[in-house]
């Protein structure tokens, strides 16, 4: 997963989820505390969704997922145009550290915090320490400046031109589709995800498949993957360059993900892997209410004692929103 970045040109409120966010990740990144994370996450998200700016504590605390304790501190943000409790936390430099190594793929909080005991504190410290690294941070901090940057959509599309061309030269009967923020529309993505099937690859199938590995290898031989972060059988996690300029920039090195999905999960895993995460997390929250149980492999619907029966027969994502009786949304809807 890339490291998130929300669009909130035109949220009202942005300025308090963004407060909120920040202390989010200060709870999962720092205290590793999920559930204080997941309550400033909801709380944040439930703010940036309100239509019009917020005026109070009070009136935060009538949405759901807004409690007192957070209402206290939209006070004092706009009452003081600050908040002491995130004045200190930026103030500390273990945070910053850990704020700043965890920018690096393949260090998580605890890898950063464990740096930042070794007295390792930047992207510069790791540079004299790269023998402490796995292969994974040394790939990630060889292209830490490239990986921060995100890809315009015009680079997406030739990217695609090419993985989808060599794709089919290999077999036609491969079907693949890049999703994630570029299906989405976005103008700019953060790295390439690839849903790759094929009709010889099911969920019964029992067969160990080649699928996903043919694929890279001709990616390599092409020279278009560069490095491997992470390679199963169905799941792909590396480096890719498409060695030509695009608009007359030098080219960079992206993050790309290929997942190869059973051909009869393609459409489930679709809907999963296009988001938003937090779309997802909706439909996921209105399928219970409807009775299925949905996620990136099936739609299941739940019993009576709410445990689930067979995966529904699906071939495309309007079955999906069908089943559920949710208005279909265009990807680039799906917010
Ligand atoms: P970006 O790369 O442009 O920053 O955004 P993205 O394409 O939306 O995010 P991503 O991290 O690459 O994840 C791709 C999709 O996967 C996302 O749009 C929805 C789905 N997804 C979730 N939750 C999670 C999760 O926890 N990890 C990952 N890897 N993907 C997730 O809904
Ligand atoms: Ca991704
Ligand atoms: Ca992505």
């Amino acid at each position: 997963m890339s490291k998130r970045k929300h669009d909130d040109s035109e949220n009202p409120n942005s300025e308090y989820s963004n407060f909120l966010m920040e202390l989010a990740n200060y709870e999962k990144n720092v205290n590793r505390q999920m559930h204080k994370f997941n309550a400033y996450r909801k709380a944040a998200a439930a703010i940036a969704k309100h239509p019009t700016q917020i005026k109070n504590g009070a009136e935060a605390q009538k949405l759901e997922g807004v409690g007192a304790k957070i209402a206290k501190k939209l006070d004092e943000f706009i009452g003081t145009g600050k908040l002491e409790k995130l004045e200190k936390i930026r103030a500390n430099s273990t945070n910053t550290a850990i704020n700043e190594l965890i920018k690096v793929t393949g260090i998580g909080p605890a890898a950063a915090q464990k740096f930042v005991q070794e007295g390792i504190h930047s992207i510069a410290d790791l540079r004299k320490n790269t023998d402490k690294l796995n292969h994974h941070q040394q790939i990630g901090l060889k292209h830490f400046e490239d990986f921060e940057t995100r890809i315009p959509r015009k680079e997406m599309l030739e990217l695609q031109d090419l993985a989808l061309r060599e794709i089919h030269k290999l077999d036609t009967e491969y079907n693949a589709e890049i999703c994630g923020s570029f299906r989405r529309g976005a103008e700019t993505s953060g790295d390439i995800d690839i849903l790759l099937t094929h009709p010889s690859f099911t969920s019964t199938s029992k067969k160990k498949t080649k699928c996903l590995h043919d694929v890279v290898k001709l990616f390599e031989n092409i020279g278009f993957i560069t490095d491997t972060l992470s390679h199963g059988d169905e799941k792909f996690m590396g480096v890719c360059i498409l060695k030509k300029k695009t608009g007359g920039e030098e080219p960079k090195y992206r993050r790309i993900d290929i997942r190869l999905i059973p051909f009869d999960q393609y459409y489930c895993a679709l809907l999963y892997f296009t988001g938003s995460d937090v779309f997802n997390k909706n439909m996921r929250a209105h399928a219970l209410e409807k009775g299925f149980t949905l996620n990136e492999y099936t739609l299941r619907p739940l019993g009576s004692t709410g445990t689930p029966g067979e995966p529904l027969p699906i071939t495309s994502e309007e079955d999906i929103f069908d089943y559920l009786e949710y208005e279909y949304k265009k990807p680039c809807d799906r917010k």
